[in-house]
């Protein structure tokens, strides 16, 4: 049985009967970003909504974002950039991200997320894959030029007609000097239309991209909002990258933009940058990657900054320590909220009102009633609660398929339409999710996902190399980095692991995918049936003493 596709093809969306369950319930109400935007600039126009302190410092009022949301799109629609098109948008934590966001929405074109760690060979498949019209980057980020990215991608990628950049435009075009015109958009996206494509950490060869529209991402905000008291007295602070899904909507910068309050931009989420913020801006919410808020526990306790407006700090990403959960509140002043979420959809929160134990143990329970939670064996058999397997799942904000990718939709998606979530979790008998590990062939490097096989791909590619199966290896601060184990070919030179991590840079992936150690061996351990245990080359990682660091 395949899955319950829709019509479209490039988007499997909820079946009928589903869909009406939802707009009944009241998760789906009808509205778009546009409008969004548009109610909170009409109710309360002279509220800032963005604070940009780069340079002499931008402050945009929820009037100011929402003309300029207007004018660009009318400039973006001139240039040719219409209702369903893709737009690959790789911008960092500045305010023209919302500017560009916003307008995209109004028109209907589809932002493709990019994060900005992103290079050659992930913006190369973005563009290509989602035969994208624009691209849009800054000019210098991190000491890395994205005009130069950007002219080798158009060359590559003929439906790639636009190259906007924020700053200096070097031989593309500014995002300045595109013509705005007041003239607001008439014929903008229905509430049930795709709003942006979103990336997945993935597990496969290419990453996959997740379609979400206004409606399910809107219900995903207002619930978010309700169960992290987000209003419109809340700040936050988007101190990881704008575009990932985590900080874009649990209950992240559109989670706060929705309820009135106000989005304040670090350039970098370290604490020499995030905390003078928080003291200046009087931060009331943020949310980090489990790495980050040790950093941030630590740094608190030698800086003199005030963070004492932060009310709650969100955790997710991957998985969260026992002994650093309970170190949030002491050193930070704030409640910790831990949320495990996905870019697919279901995202789950510890509550404020749940017990200490919980918060501290657990990764949270859904958003929704209509959250469908199945926890099975290997065989899609229902497990009793409070036992270990794969989590399934299903819901008013959860994809039923990734975008232009059908078979790869029949394994990731149940028959009946439930998400292969790859993870292996416990849910406990207040409903609330354990995460135990993962099933997925997946790297959590620190909440930045690694496809095994992606960079296994790669290796692949060099002459020397006749078999590579990249794992991860536990790491105290990252929580897991990756290894890569190389079985070279017979009569091959010798080859050093910085060769094949200087490899596989220079195919231009992003840093973090590139492997932290690399191990050479004469054959891979296998399973009864003849696979490559990755289990074994794990635990072999554990026996430092015959295995030296590369
Ligand atoms: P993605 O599908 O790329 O958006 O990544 C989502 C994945 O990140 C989840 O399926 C989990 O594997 C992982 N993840 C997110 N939050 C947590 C968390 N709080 N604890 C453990 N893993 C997490
Ligand atoms: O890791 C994630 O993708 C994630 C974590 C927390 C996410 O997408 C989210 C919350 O919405």
């Amino acid at each position: 049985m395949s899955p319950a596709f829709s019509a479209d093809q490039d988007a499997p969306s909820w079946p009928a009967e589903f869909a009406e369950r939802y707009r009944a319930a009241g998760w789906w109400r009808g509205e778009t970003f546009g409008q969004m935007l548009r109610a909170r600039a009409a109710a309360h126009p002279d509220r800032t909504a963005i604070v940009d302190p780069a340079g002499e410092g931008r402050r945009w009022t929820y009037r100011e974002l929402d003309e300029r949301a207007d004018r660009l799109a009318a400039g973006l629609l001139a240039l040719g950039i219409g209702k369903g098109d893709r737009v690959v948008l790789q911008l960092p934590n500045v305010a023209e991200f919302f500017e560009v966001v916003f307008a995209l929405f109004r028109i209907g074109a589809l932002p493709v997320f990019a994060l900005p760690a992103h290079r050659d060979t992930e913006i190369r498949h973005f563009c290509a894959f989602t035969e994208a019209v624009a691209y849009i980057v800054p000019d210098v980020e991190a000491g890395f030029d994205h005009r130069e990215l950007a002219a080798r991608i158009k060359a590559e990628v003929p439906t790639l007609r636009h190259v906007l950049v924020v700053g200096e435009p070097g031989e593309h075009t500014a995002l300045r000097d595109v013509p705005r015109e007041p003239v607001a958009v008439e014929d903008g996206p229905l509430p049930g239309d795709l709003a942006f494509l979103q990336l997945s950490g993935g597990s496969t060869g290419v990453p996959k991209l997740i379609p979400r529209t206004h409606d399910d991402y809107l219900y995903s905000l207002r619930a978010s909002n309700e169960i992290c008291r987000v209003d419109e007295h809340s700040v936050y602070l988007c101190a990881l990258p704008a575009a990932h899904n985590f900080t874009l909507s649990s209950p992240g910068s559109l989670g706060a933009l929705h309820a009135g309050g106000r989005v304040v931009l670090a350039p970098r989420p370290s604490p020499d940058v995030a905390f003078p913020l928080i003291e200046r801006e009087g931060v009331t919410l943020t949310a980090l990657v489990p790495p980050l808020a040790l950093v941030w526990i630590e740094a608190a306790a030698e800086r003199p900054d005030d963070l004492g407006s932060l009310d709650a700090l969100l955790v997710g990403g991957a998985k969260l320590s026992e002994e650093v959960a309970r170190r949030v509140g002491p050193a930070l002043g704030c409640t910790l909220q831990q949320v495990f979420g996905m870019a697919e959809g279901l995202v789950n929160y510890t509550r404020f009102d749940d017990p200490e134990d919980t918060v501290l143990t657990t990764q949270g329970r859904p958003i929704s009633p209509d959250d469908e939670i199945r926890v099975v064996d290997g065989e899609d058999g229902d497990l009793p609660r409070g036992a270990t397997g794969h989590l399934l799942t299903r819901g008013p904000y959860t994809i039923r398929g990734y975008w232009r990718a059908p078979e790869h939709n029949r394994t990731a998606f149940t028959a009946d339409g439930f998400y292969r979530t790859g993870d292996i979790v416990r849910q406990t008998a207040t409903g609330h999710l354990v995460v135990e590990g993962r099933a997925k062939d997946q790297i959590n490097r620190g909440g930045e996902k690694i496809a095994a096989e992606e960079i296994e791909n790669h290796i692949l590619a060099h002459p020397a190399v006749h078999d590579v199966a990249v794992v991860s290896m536990p790491d105290d601060y990252l929580g897991e980095r990756s290894c890569a184990y190389v079985v070279l070919r017979e009569g091959a030179g010798p080859l050093r692991g910085a060769d094949v991590k200087q490899f596989v840079r220079r195919r231009g992936l992003a840093g973090y995918k590139v492997p932290d150690r690399v191990e050479f061996v004469q054959e891979f351990p296998q399973t009864a049936i003849g696979k490559v245990s990755k289990k074994d080359l794990r635990a072999r990682l554990q026996l430092p003493l015959s295995f030296p660091l590369s």
